[in-house]
């Protein structure tokens, strides 16, 4: 398989509108063999399978259909967290025919107020202890990235890590509004690092890396971890596993994406920034690069991916098309000013591209050809955002995608 011509060599990220070379985005309503797709039941049995075969096959890796065996142990129960105002439990998923590898811990927040809400479901970077600095959450043993603040040293979390992310996670605002939340370290599933995958899913699930085109990798393996969280939440009497809301940041947004495209249970999808890969387009060649992405991280997508290297145009579909099997569900594409390598604009225009899809179901997309201007949020079906600052999940992000789920889940 190709190698990237990029190893060893600086990568110049294109940021001019005027630089993008031409491109053709294939019509999601338009099968391989020319015919064109008028129903929603065309559309599901026709199209919707092809393509989402061919995201499996050509970008993410087939997941595997085996389903690993679990057992459900509650390691903890708060009644009386933050403040009073919520339920806190803490859940680890055993694999039971392979005691070795790591249970999946999830971390789960429901409000006391609302009785059965609905859910956000996402993945952390940083462990559960990360989201917040309420005591009493297990601080994670597992592999992590060192942090330059000392707060990880020798890839373990310390205790001054409690709380480093959790300006991503407003759990005030989030349970305040009556939602739910559950989380996990994504690194439980796999760590994220080429080696990963030898202690993670991968070790036990799937071909062996390196040795199919369309083998899952990284990316496959959290996407999956994302469903069978939502399998223990079908559990919970506490939520509504009905109203489950996949979230996912950057690389988890990718995940998220792809989670919610292969998993029809999941009520609705967030992705914030998730650029390339994710919700921006790939032929429009602005910001990180199909090359860029596999050369810098080759293990999160299948090896075939690669054979798009510094040839988007190859490829006979785009990211748009990914979005589209999210429809009729409600999507959240999210973008940043700041964070121009994932492309801003192609996330929009991307999003922009599955209103013909929604149109087969009665729906409006984003209903405006308009790449909005920052904090001005739009959509009908599927909405869009760009806010000022940088590549991060803020709260503004969360008022909005709240105000979202307002409107299309609760
Ligand atoms: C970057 C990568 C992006 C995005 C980001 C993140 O380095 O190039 O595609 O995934 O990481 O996950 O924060």
């Amino acid at each position: 398989l190709p190698q990237s011509a990029l190893f060893g060599q600086k990568f110049e990220p294109n940021y001019d509108e005027s630089k993008i070379p031409p491109y053709t985005l294939p019509d999601p309503l338009v099968t391989a063999a020319g015919k064109r797709i008028t129903t929603a039941r065309q559309w599901e049995s026709e199209r919707r399978p092809v393509l989402l075969k061919q995201f499996a096959t050509q970008v993410y890796g087939v997941t595997p259909e085996r389903r690993l065996a679990t057992r459900y142990e509650v390691t903890a129960v708060d009644s009386a967290a933050l403040g009073g105002t919520a339920i806190r439990k803490q859940i680890s998923v055993h694999w039971t025919d392979y005691p070795n590898l790591p249970s999946l811990d999830i971390l789960l927040y429901v409000p006391k107020k609302t009785k059965r809400p609905p859910v956000f479901v996402g993945l952390n970077y940083m462990g559960n202890h990360s989201i917040t600095t309420e005591p009493g959450i297990t601080l994670s043993t597992r592999w992590l990235p060192n942090r330059s603040d000392g707060k990880v040293v020798n890839n373990r979390a310390t205790e001054a890590a409690r709380g480093v992310q959790m300006s991503r996670w407003p759990l005030e605002l989030i349970i305040s509004k009556g939602y739910s939340v559950a989380t996990a370290y994504y690194g439980d599933l796999e760590p994220d690092h080429p080696e990963g995958w030898k202690t993670g899913i991968r070790s036990v699930l799937g071909p062996p890396t390196d040795q199919k085109n369309d083998g899952w990798q990284a990316l496959g393996v959290w996407a999956w971890g994302m469903s069978r969280m939502l399998d223990y939440l079908e559990t919970d009497g506490l939520v509504d596993a009905k109203r489950a809301i996949a979230l996912g940041h950057s690389r988890q947004g990718k995940a998220a994406l792809w989670a919610g495209a292969q998993d029809l249970r999941f009520a609705a999808i967030i992705a914030n920034e998730s650029g390339e890969g994710g919700a921006a387009l790939s032929k429009r060649v602005f910001g990180e690069t199909i090359e860029r992405v596999n050369t810098s991280f080759p293990y999160w997508f299948c090896l075939q991916y690669r054979t798009y290297n510094g040839r988007p145009e190859a490829l006979p579909f785009d990211q748009h098309e990914l979005l589209a099997l999210i429809a009729p569900r409600p999507l959240y594409v999210a973008s940043a000013q700041g964070d121009q390598w994932a492309d801003p604009k192609g996330e929009f225009l991307s999003a922009r591209q599955t209103d013909p899809v929604y149109k087969l179901y009665g729906k409006k997309g984003i209903g405006t050809d308009h790449w909005p201007p920052i904090h001005t949020p739009v959509g009908e079906t599927v909405h869009y955002h760009i806010r000022a600052g940088e590549h991060d999940v803020k709260r503004y992000d969360w008022e909005q995608f709240i105000n979202f789920a307002d409107q299309q889940v609760k």
